[in-house]
């Protein structure tokens, strides 16, 4: 791309994701206080060098009025970010209701409560509309400010009707889409009403990714079983066009953890840690509280552990860090007040009066307190009930260059299929298995300790966010269009 002053400009890509990866405060009528977050998918694009990169997305906050848009949308562009303005009644039918009251759970292989089903079966449709209509909204904010030449990269679930509205718009556009959880079964996806059009919109993509090769073969599954359609090793075809489907897995950027780890505030945690627990073996969950993460069960496992193990009582401790999210839906308030019962019980049962054995926080941590846990702790557990990837697996493993401790880790997370020769690997429903495996890797010797740490250590290091975004757009820069071919033709 030539600028008229002769330089050349760097290609531009669309990054459009449901949320922006901002959190923004309103200050007065026409003033707002915007924070950056840096995790995820903003480091991620720190990898794609050869592009600049600009996020569309929703800013998580209801603005009514034209002056807070106007004042919101300027505030934004500084950041590079622009912004899909969606209504308290879209919110409500299209986030919580479509995406996370019944994409999430069926992608997590999780059925509905029993007192939902019959009122989810009758709100479907109306959820539905106002999926459609959001992801059009979002379509519209891409098309406006979409030039020749961008590259347009869609993210996950909430977002799979993008790439359809999109090519609808202009077929030339170069789209990807990429999803962060698991692609069910298609035995699981053919139950969803909806299923045909969410799988012919995800195909008009020029480039549909996933975390793992088995999420793709379910995908490509559902196209040939519920479609008709034929899958073929690089993707499926439909009259002759291609749509390539592949797998690519997310890391995390190391060098940023493994960086924090010399900073003397996470060096002050790191020694306050180890004060506030010498003597004890220290293991860690960090989670965000939802169900498919597999918390009780969790929990459940380390209660049978101390059971098993009275020895063990007063010489271990688990830190469970549970950030709340969804907390205005019942059910994750029910999970909530369920966790908090299991923890009470198990304190109760196992603590002493000057010591417990389960430490709940319902909170989540700033980065350098994450950062020296991960550091501090002997055994990490992982225990999804179903993971897309899972990324605290990753950075547990980047900040135990010195420790070596141990990660427990469901094989129904993505990251079992990275990680699976370094963890121990177990099924989170099996309750005695998880707690023969606490027992097993807090016994675990040295050599064996760091053999499995310098196999994770090793794939962390070198799959890391940075070459998952570069890779994935990329390959979707050298897709070529249908619409380009026909031209060639
Ligand atoms: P999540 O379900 O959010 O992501 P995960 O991959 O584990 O799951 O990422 C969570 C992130 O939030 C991590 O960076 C972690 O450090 C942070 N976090 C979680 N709990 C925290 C706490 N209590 N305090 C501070 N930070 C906390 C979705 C999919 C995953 C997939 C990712 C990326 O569900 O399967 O790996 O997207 O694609």
């Amino acid at each position: 791309r030539e600028k008229q002053d002769g330089r050349t400009s760097k290609q531009r890509l669309l990054v459009v994701a449901n949320r922006l990866p901002v959190s923004a405060v309103r200050q007065g009528e026409d003033s707002w206080q915007l924070e950056i977050s840096v995790g995820g998918l903003v480091s991620a694009l720190l990898g794609v060098k050869e592009f600049e990169a600009r996020w569309i997305g929703w800013a998580g906050v209801n603005v009514p009025d034209d002056v807070g848009k106007r004042a919101l949308t300027k505030a934004l562009a500084e950041k590079r970010c622009i912004p899909v303005f969606l209504d308290e009644e879209i919110v409500h039918q299209y986030y919580n209701g479509y995406c996370n009251n019944i994409l999430w759970p069926l992608f997590h292989y999780l059925g509905l409560p029993q007192e939902d089903r019959l009122a989810t079966t009758r709100s479907f449709q109306s959820q539905f509309d106002a999926y459609k209509k959001a992801n059009q909204m979002f379509a519209d904010v891409v098309n406006k400010h979409y030039e020749d030449g961008d590259v347009v990269w869609c993210h996950d679930y909430h977002l799979m009707f993008l790439p359809q509205c999109l090519k609808e718009y202009n077929s030339k556009m170069k789209v990807g889409w990429f999803l962060h959880t698991p692609f069910p079964s298609s035995e699981i996806h053919r139950t969803l009403p909806s299923r045909s059009e969410l799988l012919r919109s995800v195909l008009a993509a020029d480039l549909v990714g996933f975390h793992t090769y088995d999420y793709a073969r379910h995908f490509e599954s559902a196209c040939t079983r519920i479609l008709g359609l034929e899958g073929t090793p690089e993707g499926v075809e439909d009259q002759g066009k291609l749509t390539r489907v592949a797998a690519f897995p997310i890391g995390i950027d190391s060098d940023r953890f493994i960086g924090a780890l010399e900073l003397p505030q996470v060096q002050d945690h790191i020694r306050e840690l180890k004060q506030r627990f010498a003597g004890r073996k220290v293991m860690l969950g960090v989670d965000r509280l939802d169900m498919i993460k597999g918390i009780p069960q969790k929990i459940l496992a380390f209660e049978k552990f101390l059971e098993e193990n009275p020895n063990w009582r007063d010489k271990v401790v688990l830190l469970q860090i549970a950030v709340p999210t969804r907390t205005d839906v019942p059910e994750y308030q029910k999970l909530t007040s369920q966790v908090h019962e299991i923890v009470g019980r198990i304190n109760g049962r196992f603590g002493t009066l000057t010591a417990v054995p389960l430490h709940h926080l319902d909170r989540s941590l700033d980065f350098y307190a994450l950062c020296a846990l991960y550091a501090v702790t002997d055994v990490a557990l992982v225990t999804s009930l179903r993971d897309g990837m899972n990324l605290v697996s990753y950075e547990f493993v980047a900040c135990q260059a010195y420790k070596k401790g141990v990660l427990i880790l469901s094989e129904f997370a993505g990251a079992a299929q990275s990680l699976g020769a370094g963890a121990l690997l177990v099924n989170p429903w099996n309750v005695i298995e998880v707690a023969a495996s606490i027992g097993y890797a807090l016994n675990m010797p040295a050599n064996e300790r760091e053999k499995r740490h310098h196999h994770n250590f090793m794939y962390v290091t070198t799959h890391t966010s940075q070459e998952w975004a570069a890779t994935f757009v990329s390959e979707l820069n050298d897709t070529i269009v249908e619409a380009q071919l026909r031209t060639r033709q």
